[in-house]
């Protein structure tokens, strides 16, 4: 089969209010990390004023750079997207994509300390990144959601390492019935990762905020929660995931470069983006 397959590379920061050190993170992986291959890179303004409308603050930059990735994705019509992102509301786009390029069979596992599944109302900081997994679930600012290509629900989404709720995300997670893979329960191989196959899902999206990580084994993080993964657990963990589905897309998501060579430890995970 011949796969189209697109690297995308969406250095917003926007969505994280404050961290324009996100941008670099994506720069640090596209220099060290992906000479050589061919991507797309949306364009992202530094210099842009934040102003919040509609609960969302950015939201005309933000609500601007998702058109642009639907314009590389009409553009491309891949079969699988690796995307490097900045912030995690870069993946508005490549997930409701994905899910209606395969009918709905698509499965996400978001690796993530956060639960990114705020409302513009519900979120305390009004800050775009904590809403992603919502909005793809259908929830959020209408003219946001009208960008989107689908909606999923709620029954295609498991955390893995998610710590770090908010409350509303917490009733929404326990309404929704939706499954949290612990940072332990992953180290520990006990996840039998047929539960998926049993819902019906064939495909699968990863989505790697770095977050997930523990900040003693990768400190360049700009909200990093104590307990999370060594490199080695979320390296198998995907490539585990990779044996039993067809991965249509991987992330890498919120990479805030303390010290520059920490790229370094990145090379594995993205040398995994490039072979899904
Ligand atoms: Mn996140």
């Amino acid at each position: 089969m011949n796969n189209k397959f697109l690297k995308l590379l969406f250095p917003q920061w926007q969505g994280s209010v404050e961290d324009k050190n996100l941008y670099n993170g994506v720069q640090l992986i596209k220099e060290q990390l992906l000479k050589g291959e061919n991507f797309e890179e949306i364009p992202v303004s530094l210099d842009e004023s934040l102003v919040k409308k509609n609960n969302i603050i950015g939201y005309d930059v933000i609500f601007k750079q998702l058109n642009e990735a639907v314009d590389i994705l009409n553009k491309h019509n891949p079969d699988k997207i690796f995307l490097v992102g900045g912030d995690c509301g870069t993946e508005l786009a490549p997930v409701t994509y994905l899910n209606k390029k395969l009918n709905g069979d698509l499965f996400v596992i978001w690796i993530d300390a956060h639960g990114d599944l705020n409302t513009p109302e519900s979120s305390p900081s009004k800050a775009f990144h904590g809403m992603p997994l919502r909005a793809i679930l259908g929830d959020g600012d209408p003219a946001i959601l009208d960008l989107c290509y689908s909606k999923l629900s709620a029954d295609q989404v498991s955390y893995a390492g998610g710590r770090d709720f908010d409350q509303p995300e917490i009733d929404y997670i326990k309404a929704n019935n939706i499954k949290i893979l612990s940072v332990e329960d992953i180290k520990n191989n006990v996840i039998d990762l047929n539960y998926i196959k049993g819902k019906g899902y064939s495909n699968v999206y990863i989505h790697l905020d770095l977050d997930a990580l523990d900040p003693g084994v990768f400190p360049d993080l700009m909200l990093p929660v104590p307990d999370g993964f060594d490199f080695d657990t979320v390296f198998k963990f995907v490539k585990n995931l990779k044996g039993n589905y067809n991965i249509a897309g991987f992330s890498i998501q919120e990479f805030s470069p303390i010290e520059r060579n920490n790229v370094i430890l990145l090379k594995d995970l993205v040398k995994f983006g490039l072979s899904i």
